[in-house]
């Protein structure tokens, strides 16, 4: 093995990575290498799963990026605004086919193309608790990968801004915040707090009750249409884009289309019968919604009688 080979680090290689996580392939040893900023003798002889080595490479590059992103990420338009994904990796690939790849490979390739936000669920409590731990188990035999994947998760960022008009983020609003440069001013760089509000930021949902009520999710706030027009004048903004809630059309408005649900996991945990969707916004600020339903599953197991009651 060269260590000449080490220190390339050419998108063409991190290309042929993508392609070949687009088709849920594991990647070699060779390739994994192209990765690595500066993989030490070390790190090869010592790491006995190769994965690792191409994971924490992958991860660590990716945290470079994230740390010099805002709390309040600016985005121009067009892009495209996606839910929540949970894990229905088929369905992510379908989503991809629609609206463009993304995600962490990606957010590598294309730093300034693709913009992650934190959510509830990227967490190392909730991934113990919704199957991700489990995973990295059964995959990996050992939990570093987690580790790997939750330590990354501390540099999302938390809300993004598009256009300086549509604000993006997981949950919804905190009645400890008031205005975007607050949220700026957070340091987001740890696990999400069970309680505050760079918590409510990713636990909150809207609700047809006005003022802040209490979240039977038990985290986070309701909070009214009231709250939702306050927030987007002193803001200055046209609407709030966030996921978080299954919504059977995909997309949902609220509050008199201050606040829209978009919800990307299309017939959720695979019985919920709901259509996906993602929000196109063009380059004059347009919105178009696209709606899609489960990707073929050709060749899977029918796994309907072993998914869990998460998030039901
Ligand atoms: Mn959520």
């Amino acid at each position: 093995m060269s260590l000449d080979s080490v220190a390339t680090n050419s998108h063409g290689n991190l290309d042929e990575e993508i392609s070949q996580l687009m088709q849920c392939k594991p990647l070699s040893e060779q390739e994994c290498l192209c990765l690595k900023r500066q993989i030490t003798l070390e790190d090869i002889v010592f790491n006995e799963n190769v994965f690792m080595i191409q994971v924490r490479a992958l991860c660590e590059k990716a945290k470079e990026i994230l740390m010099d992103e805002s709390n309040v990420q600016p985005v121009k338009s067009p892009v495209t605004i996606c839910g929540d994904i949970h894990g229905q990796f088929h369905d992510l690939a379908e989503l991809f086919r629609i609206g463009g790849k993304l995600l962490v490979a990606l957010k590598v390739r294309y730093p300034q193309r693709i913009t992650i936000l934190r959510g509830n669920h990227e967490s190392r409590q909730i991934t113990q608790v919704y199957g991700f731990y489990d995973e990295c188990l059964r995959k990996y035999g050992n939990a570093n990968v987690w580790k790997i994947f939750t330590d990354l998760f501390d540099y999302f960022p938390l809300t993004a801004l598009v256009e300086s008009e549509i604000f993006c983020l997981h949950g919804g609003l905190s009645p400890s915040i008031e205005t975007l440069d607050h949220i700026r001013n957070f340091d987001r760089v740890q696990e999400v707090p069970h309680e505050g509000p760079m918590c409510d930021l990713l636990w909150s949902d809207p609700d047809d009750r006005c003022g802040w009520g209490i979240s039977p999710r038990g985290a986070g706030y309701t909070f009214g249409q009231d709250i939702s027009e306050q927030f987007n004048h002193t803001n200055n903004l046209k609407l709030i884009a966030r996921a978080h809630q299954l919504v059977m059309e995909g997309y949902n408005w609220g509050h008199e289309q201050k606040v829209v649900t978009i919800f990307s996991a299309p017939n959720y945990c695979y019985r919920c019968g709901n259509m996906a969707s993602i929000l196109e916004v063009d380059d004059c600020k347009g919105h178009t919604f696209i709606q899609f339903e489960p990707a073929p599953r050709r060749g899977e197991p029918d796994v309907t009688r072993r998914t869990p009651d998460y998030f039901l």
